[in-house]
């Protein structure tokens, strides 16, 4: 064997040559986990260029140091700072010039894939020679950049489809994916799939193997439609095509990022590699220095401050939740028990008042998990595992250990404070209670409890399963460690956690609750239901304010709006007539009842149902101008979260804003509605609410906050 000389020349990039392989690890000392910084593609080029040099290297392998992260790809902060397109587009093709010069290198390079290897990260594997990843969940592979508003713009918008042909390679990059190793060996994207333990013997041997002259063979995938679409000029004519269809459909037009990204491939399939490249840079110059970029950004860094908050100051450290009680097995109660069993395998006891119930409820719950192997993100043999940690009855038997319950029963006080009496009864004496409540105050719920200090509200988003939101309310006497464990088990389970404030509709319904109240006003003026969502989806909403009281359902939309009205009356006055209640009665409670402003069937929803009309005793006949349509519902919402903001309703213009993204689908690249304010500026704000509050009445008087900010000039961000 030959002698191991390291040959340390800067502290991110090291290596040891043994046996004629260079065995090189990146490891930013220090840092959570590997990015490329200017700083770090300076350290490589060196290392690559003493390599190049040292006669015994004959080959490469590649790892990164960090025990579950490879590279998370460029590094955010930097790019962030670059003020001028020009200046962006450098970056890029600093970065290209780099895998350039890897791609080209004389001696086979292999790498050995474990933890996330993104964007830039991805980019690197790409220009290697041989890519071995371990099968273990943390190895996520993909170009997320769009989801930053940006593009791959180190040369993965080139090689991406020339690995795994264009229509895999637009499927990832224009959605921003990741994906799991074994979908990403099927796919083509790495060469071999291997247990962690191996993954560096299996790499090095690669490595020697490319040095004896060995290179892999790669079939072409994707069969005789891939030799139809991706193979030929015509073929992927048809795929960009379609791919510009969906994109714009999916984006309603208001992210470049993936129609960059589209042309970034198109243009390099077409005109080569190297004008590929030129192009890729370009674009990613533009793009860098967008504000839909700033804004996706700040949402990125927003949501990592996010995962290390604890939600209280000073809090004592959470209690580790490994058993989980349910009372209550309806939609909600389910698909909390699903969801905490498929993303923090605990050990989940359901309760409801009958086994039919009960049953309906664990089935219900398994669905989530029939869901994630049908997308293969577990095995058979962890489906197995994790089923049998659902169980329930109907009796509190096994809420003896549980060391969090969370009710989902009918939203009445009463039946909520006689779960909670007969929870505490068996429940361990630290055991936290949580309510799943929308409407109900934590407060009062607490007051039937002998240990009020460990009730706390733990307000879920429907599909539990799906939605990202999850905000956690503790009541007036509820401890530190309360709200702590709630945050730390919410985080478990995927959630983002936003603590707030025991008032009426929290912060989400009640940021919502003039958007939704306005509704019915547009209506009655002859608004068509039409209008008015498509009004909020070319704002940028995921769906318009009519669709998404038919998908919260109408029956509970009339008790929140209940609520709502008599907390805010002077804001959340009813439009004239009949109302929502109208729909309800007759039966028409939304998606889940097949009916509600619209039709549904075969889960699709199918257009407006025009009866409706008629129930609300109204008639379309134009209504508003749709600009105005679009201010009213936009800027009660606004004004409103000005004001629970000053209220102290969330703790930050932070919490606020993922609130409204995560939670309702408040169009992310404005921001947020406070970050929307702000860049409207409170003056504009106040100015366009007064002469609204002229035409419509006191509902959309300027809170004093928006006031305030506007006669000082100031911003809600400070
Ligand atoms: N740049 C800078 N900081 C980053 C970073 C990055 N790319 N990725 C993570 N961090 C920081 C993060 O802010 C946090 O910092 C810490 O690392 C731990 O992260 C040319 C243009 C890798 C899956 O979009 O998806 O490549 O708060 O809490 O849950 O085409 O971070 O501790 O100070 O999220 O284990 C594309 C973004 C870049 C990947 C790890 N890459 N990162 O998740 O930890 S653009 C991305 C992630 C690009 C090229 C271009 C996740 C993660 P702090 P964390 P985690």
């Amino acid at each position: 064997m030959a002698a191991t000389a390291p040959a340390i020349t800067a502290p991110a990039v090291t290596w040891e040559v043994t046996d004629g392989i260079a065995t090189v690890v990146l490891d930013l000392k220090g840092q959570p986990v590997n990015v490329i910084s200017r700083a770090v593609k300076d350290e490589f080029i060196a290392c690559f260029a003493a390599l190049a040099d040292d006669a015994r290297v004959r080959a490469v392998a590649f790892f990164s140091g960090k025990a579950d992260n490879f590279i998370a790809g460029a590094d955010i902060e930097e790019f962030v700072t670059l003020t001028s397109a020009a200046e962006a587009e450098r970056l890029s093709a600093d970065g290209q010039e780099m895998l350039d010069r890897v791609a080209r290198f004389l001696k086979p390079i292999a790498v050995g894939i474990h933890g996330a290897c993104l964007g830039g990260g991805f980019e690197f594997a790409l220009a290697c020679h041989y890519r071995v990843a371990t099968d273990h969940p943390k190895t996520q592979i993909g170009l997320p950049e769009v989801q930053l508003g940006i593009l791959p713009a180190a040369g993965g918008c080139q090689r991406l489809p020339r690995l795994v042909g264009v229509r895999a390679a637009l499927d990832m990059i224009l959605a921003g994916k990741s994906e799991r190793a074994a979908k990403a060996f099927r796919l083509g994207m790495v060469d071999e799939l291997v247990p962690p333990a191996i993954l560096a013997e299996i790499t090095v041997g690669a490595a020697r193997r490319m040095a004896g002259g060995w290179r892999p063979k790669r079939k072409r995938r994707g069969g005789i439609m891939g030799f139809l679409l991706d193979g030929n000029p015509l073929g992927r004519l048809l795929v960009y095509r379609a791919a510009r269809k969906q994109v714009l459909e999916k984006t309603g037009g208001h992210y470049p990022a993936p129609l960059a990204a589209l042309e970034a491939v198109e243009y390099g399939m077409r005109h080569g590699i190297a004008e590929g490249l030129k192009r890729e840079a370009q674009l990613f110059g533009q793009l860098a220095v967008t504000d839909v970029s700033r804004k996706l950004v700040q949402i990125f860094f927003a949501t990592n401050e996010l995962k290390k908050d604890p939600g209280i100051a000073n809090a004592p450290p959470p209690v580790r939740v490994h058993r989980l009680g349910i009372i209550g097995s309806g939609f909600m109660g389910s698909g909390i028990a699903g969801t905490a069993v498929a993303q923090a395998e605990v050990d989940v006891r359901m309760k409801d008042a009958d086994l039919a119930r009960v049953a309906q409820g664990i089935l219900a719950a398994r669905a989530i998990l029939d869901d994630r192997l049908k997308r293969r993100r577990i095995t058979k043999y962890e489906y197995a595992r994790l089923i049998a940690l659902l169980s329930g009855g109907d009796s509190y038997a096994g809420f003896g250990r549980a060391e969090l319950t969370i009710e989902a029963v009918f939203e009445e006080l009463g039946v909520k404070q006689q779960v909670l009496r007969e929870a505490e009864a068996v429940l361990p004496s630290a055991s936290v209670f949580a309510s799943n409540t929308s409407t109900i105050p934590i407060t009062r719920i607490a007051e039937a409890a002998r240990a009020p200090e460990r009730v706390i509200g733990m307000h879920f988003f429907s599909p539990v399963a799906k939605m990202p939101l999850l905000e956690v309310i503790p009541g007036a006497r509820t401890s530190p460690q309360t709200v702590s464990t709630a945050v730390a088990f919410g985080r478990r389970i995927g959630k983002t956690v936003i603590v707030v404030q025991d008032s009426p509709g929290f912060w989400v319904n009640r940021i919502l609750a003039p958007y939704g109240n306005e509704v019915g006003h547009l209506l009655a003026e002859g608004a068509s239901i039409e209008d008015i969502d498509s009004m909020a989806v070319r704002f940028g909403f995921p769906v318009g304010p009519v669709t998404l009281l038919d998908e919260v359902g109408l029956d509970v939309a009339v008790n929140v709006a209940g609520v709502m009205q008599s907390a805010y009356g002077d804001r959340i006055v009813p439009a004239p007539g009949p109302g929502i209640g109208a729909l309800v009665k007759e039966g028409r409670l939304g998606r889940k009842s097949g009916r509600g402003f619209y039709i549904y069937t075969g889960g699709k929803k199918r257009g407006v149902d025009e009866s409706v009309y008629g129930l609300l005793g109204i008639h379309p006949n134009g209504g508003p101008r749709p600009a105005e349509i679009l201010q009213r519902l936009v800027l009660g919402l606004v004004n409103e979260a000005a004001r629970a903001l000053g209220e102290g309703v969330v703790r930050s213009p932070r919490d606020g804003d993922i609130g409204a993204i995560f939670g309702f689908g408040f169009p992310p690249f404005r921001g947020g509605p406070l970050r929307y304010a702000d860049d409207l500026g409170a003056e504009r704000v106040v100015s366009d609410l007064e002469r609204l509050a002229e035409r419509y009445g006191v509902r959309f008087a300027p809170s004093e906050v928006l006031q305030e900010h506007a006669r000082r000039g100031t911003k809600l961000y400070s």
